[in-house]
């Protein structure tokens, strides 16, 4: 499994720009603006000895209310999914009340921390970090988010505590199983489509979102191949990324994505194709739409443009011939 680490910070320290340095990709806004990111937003990333899944969060000030508490609570539930934290604090502008508030919420609900001492491009490193001590978040260490400067060490010592996936190239090619995932949004049709796959009722089918609230992992057999079917927990459009079920399951249905060799994306043509169903993973898509329109056709050329290796194959889950494999 990919191990998931949270980045998490007082506002304008550095997260979004640390986050896209790990994902190579820009993904995350970033600005001189404290309160600039409000969800959590994921990313897969390998930048040192194995891959990883990221999580940028809201920055946390202390004694926040209204929509801001509601950002504070994203920031605890991306500490509790994680299997490690990075705090990050600002080297430049010192040891402050909400890096404190920070670090009692790290220590409350991290498994296990790390304390990154942002923008300290050149500074002194002992002379940045050293009031970070107090934190007792362990050794601070010095870096530079915006430049690279010791991000490759931070992630060695991040990444230290976690085993690489092993391998399966010692497996026989003609043994070895075709891993499909299907993903999309909640009650979009995933498990009626792989039950259709697989020719039995063998998911829960329910018309309610959430029914499916883990990967299932099926295997199969097709015309002397064999496959694993895995139907993952919908994710969410962005902004409605709030409950508590869906606490674990974006980051089962990313961990899904990531072993799969092929993805099937299932999408509803009448709610459009959103940005996010398209950049969530970087394997060969099939997405399967319901509703379709010539309509929906343009909506869903315009979105894909930009990727290639994605092809749409217009289907009824529920009535449609299983021809998609
Ligand atoms: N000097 C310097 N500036 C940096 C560094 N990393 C980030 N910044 C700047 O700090 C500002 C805030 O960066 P963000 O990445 O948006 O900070 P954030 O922690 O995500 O902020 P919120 O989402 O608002 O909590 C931006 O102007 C960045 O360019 C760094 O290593 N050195
Ligand atoms: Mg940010």
């Amino acid at each position: 499994m990919l191990p998931v680490i949270a980045l998490i910070g007082r506002p304008n320290v550095g997260k979004s720009t640390l986050f896209n340095r790990l994902t190579r990709s820009r993904d995350a806004l970033v600005a001189d603006y404290p309160g600039l990111t409000r969800d959590r937003q994921y990313g897969f990333g390998k930048l040192g000895p194995i891959p990883y899944l990221v999580i940028d969060t809201g920055g946390v000030a202390g004694g926040e209310v209204g929509i801001q508490e509601a950002m504070v609570g994203q920031s605890v539930r991306a500490l509790q999914e994680a299997d490690a934290a990075i705090i990050m604090v600002d080297g430049r502008s010192g040891l402050t009340a909400a890096d404190e508030h920070v670090a009692s919420l790290a220590r409350k609900h991290a498994r296990k921390t790390w304390l990154a001492v942002n923008k300290a491009e050149g500074l002194d490193a002992d002379l940045a970090s050293g009031e970070f001590h107090g934190l007792g978040l362990g050794e601070p260490i010095a870096v530079s988010a915006a430049h690279g400067d010791r991000i490759a060490a931070l992630m060695d010592a991040v990444l230290s505590d976690f085993e690489a996936d092993s391998p399966d190239d010692d497996v026989d090619d003609d043994d070895k199983e075709l891993r499909i995932a299907v993903i999309g949004r909640p009650n979009v049709g995933k498990s009626t489509l792989a039950n259709r796959l697989l020719g039995e009722e063998r998911l829960v089918v329910f018309d309610q979102p959430g029914t499916t609230r883990d990967s299932v992992a099926v295997p199969f057999e097709r015309n002397d191949r064999k496959y694993l079917l895995i139907d993952t927990a919908g994710i969410r459009r962005k902004a409605r990324v709030h409950e508590a079920i869906e606490k674990f399951s974006i980051i089962k249905a990313l961990q899904a994505i990531e072993k799969a060799q092929v993805v099937i994306a299932v999408l509803d043509a009448q709610d459009g194709v959103t940005e996010q169903d398209v950049s969530a993973s970087a394997m060969s898509w099939i997405a399967v739409c319901r509703s379709w329109t010539s309509r929906s056709e343009s909506r869903f050329r315009h979105c894909t443009a930009r990727r290639s290796g994605t092809s749409c194959r217009p289907s009824s889950a529920r009535f449609g011939p299983p021809t998609v494999i």
